[in-house]
């Protein structure tokens, strides 16, 4: 890093401008400080300024999916639909920016590049892909859990003709797929929204699956009318329910199933007869809505047979039905709600490339190259996903106490991180969702505000006279790992036959590790804020040192 002399000093670096970096300049410019939030797009949003995708769309409620903090906000903005689309919620980011006069303290079209802690000032001293510098005692990382891309790694990828399109960093203009043959790679949430809206679009659609998707009837819609304005009237009551609830959303959302199924018979004891009525009568989700599905590997078995005959009763091609059955237990990944998925196959300009049956070998000039055929194409999309969690601060050359940087640290030790605030060996740098949180888990949007608030109100705290410095220590972060990890142990989330962003196993070289706290939302508020207070010990910020 060059040197630090025509360094600007803030009281306060955010990294990011998306849904948590808003809110960070927002509290922390409340509390009186000067923030400076650097930010590589060109406009606010992250996630929901690249992931610009046909069928884009958020899997929570837009009532539980904004911000509650402000009243004002909550009554002045009015939602269009149930669960908002992209351009809604990129929308919203702007409304939230400009009603809060955010943009005066935003560098857009800035990249940090990298951050290094200076021992003696006890301060961050960040550098800009431009080559500008700044300093501040606290960084505040709000750089996202799914804003690193994953690099597909498909040789030839450079030798296409064609349009190579990526779902995360997708066309600010749209894309005209009519008339073309188009590949989407990926069967993720993403891919799962995009193959439906895709096929009306292409001539023809070729879906390379790797592995395939649980996925559930969405309830999108929109809000009818006057409907909105009745839940407007409600947020009181809404947002009081989605604070207690386990994953941050009281509400329908993708989490729905998890939380549901408790409140159904045991399928393990169901009769034949019972189990083909709860899929005549509820599809796909009369195969997993049991209450043993997610605590019994036997009935987890039998639901995923029972789900392949659901979607049979949908699929009118044997072979396809049968290739998109998941070989994976449900619930070990994030599930993932759909418009029109499996019906999306019944038609005649959609084909299923079953990779199980020969995986992709090389993109030539024509198209994709696999071990069961070749596929000549116009555009491919890919839909491949993120280096997920620690991808955003790792491509930042992030360096801590002596120098140590922290890419190397998780990539040796994996997502390590106390409380997913703070990592041992990196003072004063607070990381918004990192590892360790629930944010995986969970309404991302409900934990993060919990996290600005509290990190929030820790910078309060310190500069009110409590310190300089604040890092974890490296037994509390160690311990924390520890129970983060003891509430998933033998449990479906750990399955071995299950690769994900939850657990590394999706990007290659990543160290497999689930570390998402699910021990609920409201409890690991509880934690924290215990932490914060001290607790019986009286010992404010209990973990970390403070110096
Ligand atoms: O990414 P993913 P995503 N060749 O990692 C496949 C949120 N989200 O962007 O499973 C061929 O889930 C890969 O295959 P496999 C949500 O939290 C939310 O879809 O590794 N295939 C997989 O099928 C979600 O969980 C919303 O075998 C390759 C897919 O690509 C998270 O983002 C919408 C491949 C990646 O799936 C990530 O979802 C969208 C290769 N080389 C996203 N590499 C909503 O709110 C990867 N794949 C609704």
């Amino acid at each position: 890093m060059s040197g630090s002399a025509e360094a600007r000093r803030y009281d306060a670096i955010v990294v990011g401008a998306g849904l948590s970096g808003l809110y960070s300049l927002h509290r922390l410019r409340e509390q009186g400080l000067r923030v400076l939030v650097l930010e590589a797009a060109d406009n606010v949003g992250g996630t929901w300024l690249f992931n610009r995708y046909p069928g884009a769309r958020c899997d929570i409620e837009s009532v539980e999916y904004s911000y509650s903090f402000s009243a004002e906000l909550q009554q002045e903005w009015s939602w269009a639909e149930l669960l908002p689309g992209q351009p809604e919620i990129e929308a919203y980011l702007n409304f939230v920016a400009d009603r809060l006069d955010l943009r005066r303290d935003i560098r857009f079209d800035t990249r940090v590049v990298a951050m290094a802690f200076d021992e003696e000032d006890a301060s961050w001293l960040v550098e800009t892909a431009g080559g500008e510098l700044f300093v501040a005692p606290f960084v505040v990382a709000a750089t996202g859990i799914l804003s690193a891309p994953l690099d597909p790694g498909i040789p030839g990828l450079d030798t296409f003709d064609g349009t190579v399109l990526f779902s995360n960093r997708f066309p600010r203009e749209g894309f005209d797929l009519t008339g073309k043959r188009v590949a989407v790679v990926g069967t993720g949430s993403t891919g799962v929204q995009a193959i439906p809206v895709v096929a009306e679009q292409a001539e023809h659609l070729y879906v390379f699956q790797r592995s395939a998707a649980y996925t559930l009837p969405s309830p999108a819609r929109p809000y009818e009318p006057g409907e909105f304005e009745g839940l407007r009237s409600r947020y009181d009551e809404i947002r009081a329910a989605q604070r207690v609830a386990h994953v941050g959303a009281a509400r329908t959302s993708a989490f729905s199933v998890l939380v549901d199924m408790a409140g159904f018979p045991a399928l393990r004891t169901a009769s034949r007869e019972e189990r083909l009525r709860a899929v005549e009568e509820r599809g796909v989700l009369g195969a997993l809505y049991w209450s043993d599905v997610l605590v019994d590997p036997e009935a987890g078995r039998l639901a995923t047979a029972l789900y392949g005959e659901a979607v049979a009763r949908i699929v009118r091609d044997p072979r396809t039905a049968a290739s998109l059955v998941p070989t994976y237990p449900f619930g070990c990944k994030r599930p993932i709600i759909d418009v029109g998925y499996y019906e999306t196959f019944n038609r005649d300009n959609v084909t299923l490339v079953d990779l199980r049956a020969g995986a992709i070998e090389e993109i030539t000039p024509t198209g994709i190259r696999t071990a069961q055929g070749s596929y000549d194409l116009d555009v491919i999309l890919f839909a491949t996903g993120f280096d997920a969690l620690t991808g955003a601060l790792s491509r930042i050359d992030v360096r801590g106490r002596g120098g140590a940087l922290l890419g190397d640290l998780w990539r040796d030790e994996g997502p390590v991180s106390y409380l997913g605030l703070q990592v041992a060996g990196f003072p004063n740098l607070f990381t918004i969702q990192g590892p360790g949180s629930p944010s995986a888990a969970s309404n991302f949007l409900a934990a993060m505000e919990h996290h600005v608030e509290w990190i929030a109100n820790c910078v309060a705290y310190l500069r009110d006279g409590g310190g300089s410095t604040i890092e974890a220590l490296p037994s509390a972060q160690a311990e924390w790992i520890d129970e983060v990890l003891s509430f998933v142990t033998g449990s479906v989330l750990v399955h071995p036959d299950c690769n994900s962003w939850w657990n590394g196993a999706n990007v290659p070289g990543k160290k497999r590790m689930y570390t998402t706290y699910v021990g609920g939302l409201p409890e690991y508020r509880r934690r924290c804020d215990e932490i914060a207070a001290g607790g019986d010990t009286g010992v404010r910020y209990s973990g970390f040192k403070i110096s």
